[in-house]
């Protein structure tokens, strides 16, 4: 496989800057009355990538219903609405972090199928309404730990992949989950443009052990603050695993395949010796290039607030270290 893509384009603590940078230029442009100043110079803000996003209507998600369980609340502060879904990564879209609010829009998600598949004895298909609707929705706050060093406090709205598993009934063969994104180059940019859509070979695959696609912890997103996904954030329908890095938790996902084998992932794919199957959250154990024992939580801070904090094994998340036992996690990272 060509390895064009170059790993030094995945920001760390850069992507402080990144942000930083964004939105003071927003709040500049805003502040001189430019944002929403239409005709006159938004041919220009394209070319600049700066406020295009403003000429389209906000996307507006369906209110979901849902129950709160005690055990998935928190006191932490959450990442607000509009940094969770304007600072993402979703590569189809483009490798910027502002790329995939800018462009996302564009994605149709009703019709939409999801099927389960494989070593299973029931075969499924979800079709959209099904998404939210087949299973009890809950809400839960999780922490979002991304593997370049920023993390998120995110209320998800959706069920336990389990759930949906046990519905599927997996053959007694059947040792690991194997998840894929949507494949749409018309409406996916960095599908059509191997430099746009970062060198990755779509669609995104990703992959779980059978054990861990079956904890409780295990999530399939449907909703965010309430309401169904945007675009940007995985819609219709996303894995959550909230104690691996943010790559493992795959956006907009259309086949679930069951399998008695470990199946590729896109980052283990790209680099290898970067990104490991299991992706734990673990301080003790950095990236080739980069610490990953602290992290920027991204809250409502402004520009000044550093907002550094340490890392937890298991992005604090200990009850899944029973999957583990007896692994050496430095070789399996
Ligand atoms: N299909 C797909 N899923 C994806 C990605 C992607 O590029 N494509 N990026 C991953 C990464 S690196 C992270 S950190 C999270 C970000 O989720 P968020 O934008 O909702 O915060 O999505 C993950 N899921
Ligand atoms: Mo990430």
């Amino acid at each position: 496989m060509p390895r064009i893509y170059k790993p030094s384009v995945r920001l760390t603590d850069h992507d402080v800057t990144s942000e930083t940078v964004y939105r003071e230029r927003r709040q500049i442009l805003k502040s001189m009355g430019f944002i929403g100043a239409g005709a006159l110079i938004s041919g220009n803000a394209h070319a600049l990538g700066w406020f295009s996003d403003d000429d389209k209507p906000a996307f507006a998600g369906k209110p979901l219903d849902y129950r709160k369980p005690a055990a998935y609340r928190s006191d932490e502060t959450q990442t607000p609405y509009e940094k969770a879904t304007s600072y993402n990564n979703f590569y189809e879209f483009g490798t910027g972090k502002d790329d995939p609010s800018e462009y996302a829009s564009k994605l149709t998600v009703d019709p939409w199928t999801l099927s389960v598949e494989g070593m299973v004895e029931n075969p499924i298909k979800l079709d959209y309404d099904a998404l939210s609707g087949r299973f009890a929705l809950e809400e839960r706050i999780y922490r979002l730990r991304c593997v370049e060093a920023w993390s998120m406090v995110l209320p998800w709205t959706g069920f336990e992949l389990a759930n949906l598993l046990k519905l599927a009934k997996p053959l007694s063969g059947a040792k690991y989950v194997a998840f894929e994104t949507l494949e749409r180059p018309s409406q996916m940019r960095g599908q059509r443009s191997r430099f746009t859509g970062g060198g990755v070979d779509y669609p995104y695959v990703e992959g779980l052990r059978l054990d861990e696609a079956m904890h409780p912890l295990t999530l399939m997103a449907v909703g965010l603050y309430g309401k169904t996904l945007p675009p940007q954030n995985g819609a219709p329908i996303r894995l959550v695993v909230p104690w691996k890095y943010g790559f493992k938790s795959i956006k907009s996902i259309v086949k679930i395949r069951l399998t008695d084998q470990e199946p590729p992932t896109t980052w283990n794919r790209l680099a290898a010796n970067e990104y490991g199957f299991y992706a734990n959250v673990n301080p003790a154990v950095d990236h080739p290039r980069w610490s990953q024992a602290s992290e920027r939580r991204i809250t409502s801070g402004g520009l000044l607030s550093r907002n550094r904090i340490e890392t937890q094994l298991f992005n604090g998340y200990a009850e899944v270290a029973p999957l583990y036992q007896g692994m050496d996690l430095t070789r399996y990272y």
